[in-house]
């Protein structure tokens, strides 16, 4: 038995953002139906292509679970079959640019006419306002979210980060928001539009960062290296390199070999609860009651002196022995993994968190698995379908044409090739 077992989901998804929010709903026991141009399918499938041929990693990666069905929502056959696919499922999902559903005939008014438990939800780059015809991509909406502003070194540009905020991020607010549209369902028997805007995620992401926005109106922010370095702080949150955002401070340190490993770092954190470990650890047991270093408000002005310290202990070790030292003292250290290292981690794949799939088109590969684990509910992960694959059963199973419907459907461009 799985959580969303007999929900069915439209995925009228592409890309990035939006097939990571369904791909979840699939993991969770949705029935999920991906809906995709005929003979072309999500751009991701020929992007980035490593396997001539086949499917690619983006797109394997981001639509495990799911099933696939060809169809043409400009054709007329194609949006009478998209009519009956809005009555039978209960969620549709879609990150089109703004305004492309409405200029197929389905807008959100029609949708509810067709399907009035329909939950409708959408991924777009901005939220009403100026921006909102905006076509987004995810740095874009790092950018504008205000996670690029406050990440990177003071002397340096605006950086962007690998983890994808603005797409997987915001697919997964969308998830949210759906099971809770769902539930809601449940109560009223109503659908809703469910909306999330890429913006709007990446800055409840970057919520700490509008905190200290505000609280530079009451003076320097004391844990950032810049104010222990005397630069004075500007009228915006400034970028804060790899300082802690918390109450803790930290940094990423070198470890044993950082000379030729780009990444033999750890990161390091002086909380204050095991400060005087630290002191131990490191050979400066005096630090734990001299005066200027005891309490946490007292080190803030000196915390690139002692990380300095701690540096210069950290790099006598590998970032593993660092780990081995520290956690046993619950000083909080966290090796700087590279993708080879976890790639390499028996114990992710234990968990389901990194699994290998098997695939017809390119074999083998790995992706990442549910990263949610429930106590009662097994997450399978499933390879993602072929373009079309499934279009015959949907058109069948799902919708009830008969098999003469189903020729005639074929026959009026609405689909791809059915597949046997
Ligand atoms: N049958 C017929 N037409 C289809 C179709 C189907 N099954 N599926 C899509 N189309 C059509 C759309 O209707 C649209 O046609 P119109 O432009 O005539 O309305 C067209 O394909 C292209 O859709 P699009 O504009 O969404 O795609 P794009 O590649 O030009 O833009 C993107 C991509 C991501 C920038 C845009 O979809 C967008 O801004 N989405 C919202 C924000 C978002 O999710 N961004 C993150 C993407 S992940 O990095």
């Amino acid at each position: 038995m799985k959580a969303l077992e007999g929900i069915k989901i439209l995925d009228f998804t592409h890309v990035q953002s939006g097939p990571t929010c369904t791909q979840l709903l699939a993991w969770f026991g949705a029935d999920v139906i991906k809906v995709e141009r005929p003979g072309v399918g999500d751009a991701t499938r020929k992007q980035l292509v490593d396997v001539p041929g086949a499917d690619s990693l983006y797109f394997t990666m981001l639509n495990h679970n799911k099933r696939s069905m060809e169809l043409n929502s400009k054709n007329e056959t194609g949006k009478a079959v998209l009519t009956r696919m809005i009555e039978e499922c209960d969620v549709l999902v879609e990150n089109f640019a703004p305004g492309a559903l409405d200029r197929m005939g389905f807008s959100w008014e029609r949708i509810q006419e067709i399907n009035p438990r329909m939950i409708m939800a959408s991924i777009k780059g901005f939220g009403p306002g100026k921006y909102q015809d905006c076509k987004v991509y995810e740095n874009v909406a790092q950018c504008a979210g205000g996670s690029a502003s406050t990440t990177g070194f003071l002397d340096g540009p605006p950086l962007v980060t690998g983890a994808q905020i603005g797409d997987s991020g915001t697919g997964l607010h969308l998830c949210l928001g759906i099971v809770t549209a769902l539930f809601q369902r449940e109560k009223t028997g109503r659908g809703q539009k469910v909306s999330a805007a890429m913006q709007d995620a990446v800055l409840n992401l970057a919520r700490v960062k509008m905190r200290d926005q505000q609280r530079l109106d009451a003076g320097p922010l004391k844990e950032y290296s810049q104010f222990g370095e005397g630069i004075p702080f500007s009228d915006a949150t400034p970028r804060a390199g790899n300082d802690s955002g918390g109450g803790q401070p930290g940094r990423i340190l070198k470890c044993k070999g950082w000379e030729t490993d780009p990444n033999a770092y750890t990161y390091f954190i002086i909380q204050a609860a095991v400060w005087e470990k630290v002191c131990d650890v490191i050979g400066e047991p005096d630090w734990k009651t001299a005066e200027g270093y005891a309490s946490p408000p007292e080190r803030l002005d000196k915390l690139n002196q002692i990380f300095e310290r701690i540096e210069e202990w950290t790099m006598t070790k590998t970032k593993f022995e660092v780990m081995d030292a520290c956690n046993p003292l619950d000083i909080p250290v966290g090796p700087i993994l590279s993708m080879k290292e976890i790639a390499e981690d028996d114990g992710l794949y234990a968990t389901g968190t990194m699994v290998k799939v098997d695939h017809p088109e390119r074999g083998e590969y790995l992706s990442v698995g549910c990263p949610i684990k429930f106590s009662d509910m097994e997450v399978a992960v499933e390879r993602s379908p072929l373009l079309g694959e499934h279009t015959s059963e949907i058109l069948s199973q799902v919708l009830g044409y008969s098999e003469d419907e189903i020729k005639e459907i074929a026959a009026s461009g609405a689909v791809g090739e059915l597949k046997a």
